[in-house]
């Protein structure tokens, strides 16, 4: 990799990924783009910063041949609940920009990471132990466009030779920029909360058991699987990985170790719930293990004291 792109920089991930590809690749060639008005200052200092919308073939072109750029992290995307809202926008976002970013990249010889998701799933497919092959039908619209952006970076790679390669991310767990709208975010909106207020009203129900992974492990999958050597990949694509498997009690259960008037309640978002419901609880990542030596840092217990720990700092 010498110049990589960054759509969706701004977002939760991007803001953190950034920082750690800077860090590891040099922060001249790392090119951060996003579609936000106030870009994070952070990023804008720190290196090149665009505005990049990424249903704007044009445009991303235009970047990608400025900087001579060879890989390209896509991470511009709507997530679920807010998908659910506004499912043409989700479609035009999810699908159209992915389908911008793979040309571009054909046209331009870069390979792509994108991050598919656990809401790739759906209420017919094994909700333990979730293969990495396995029944999608998933219920949601975001679920529909992940589906179908694991499907076309398939396609770019095995028809038209694009390096693509992504991770299915489960509902990921920081505490440096606001997650943007997921069924997820509850495990975060809780430890503000907690610090806070010392309560949380959870609009999931308390056992609704998910996968989830803190940040920095996030980003290690995201940058391992892009510098895993090819011929190891038997998967390439929307490789299913985690870290831990929670629900709002037993999170709430966690929090009350480090604060024990932490109070959780209960005011179920139906929209929400039901998305929710439709994902597994606990995904099967061996191929990842296998394949490219993916392995977590961080579980229950460890994430819980380091986010409590950087919050309150
Ligand atoms: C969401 O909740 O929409 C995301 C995801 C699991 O993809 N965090």
């Amino acid at each position: 990799m010498k110049n990589i792109l960054i759509t969706g920089a701004t977002g939760q991930i991007g803001t953190e990924l950034t920082m750690a590809l800077r860090e590891r690749y040099g922060a001249d060639n790392v090119i951060a783009s996003g579609l936000t008005n106030i870009p994070d200052a952070v990023i804008r200092a720190a290196g090149h910063f665009h505005f990049i919308d990424c249903t704007n073939k044009a445009r991303i072109a235009e970047i990608v041949k400025r900087h001579d750029i060879d890989t390209i992290y896509h991470l511009a995307a709507l997530l679920s609940a807010v998908a659910e809202d506004h499912p043409n926008l989700a479609w035009e976002v999810n699908v159209g920009g992915l389908y911008n970013v793979l040309e571009v990249a054909r046209e331009n010889n870069c390979a792509v990471f994108t991050p598919s998701s656990i809401g790739a799933f759906g209420p017919e497919t094994p909700t333990v132990n979730t293969p990495q092959v396995t029944i999608q039908r998933p219920t949601s619209m975001y679920g529909v466009t992940k589906v179908t952006g694991e499907l076309l970076c398939d396609y770019y790679h095995a028809k038209l030779g694009v390096d693509t390669r992504g991770v299915r991310y489960p509902g990921i767990i920081s505490y440096k920029a606001p997650p943007g709208g997921g069924t997820t975010d509850y495990a975060i909106a809780i430890f503000i909360a907690a610090l806070k207020e010392k309560k949380y009203t959870c609009y999931l129900k308390a056992d609704t058991k998910l996968d989830m992974m803190y940040m920095p492990d996030a980003l290690k999958a995201a940058i391992e699987v892009m510098e895993a050597e090819p011929k190891s990949l038997k998967h390439r694509n929307a490789f299913n990985v985690t870290a831990m498997s929670v629900t709002p009690a037993l999170l709430a259960e966690e929090i009350r170790k480090h604060i024990p008037e932490f109070e959780i309640t209960y005011e179920i978002d139906p929209v929400r719930q039901e998305i929710a419901d439709s994902w597994p609880d606990k995904l099967d990542d061996t191929c990842a293990r296998d394949e490219w030596g993916w392995t977590p840092s961080y579980d229950l217990s460890s994430m819980t004291a380091d986010m409590l720990k950087n919050l309150s700092e």
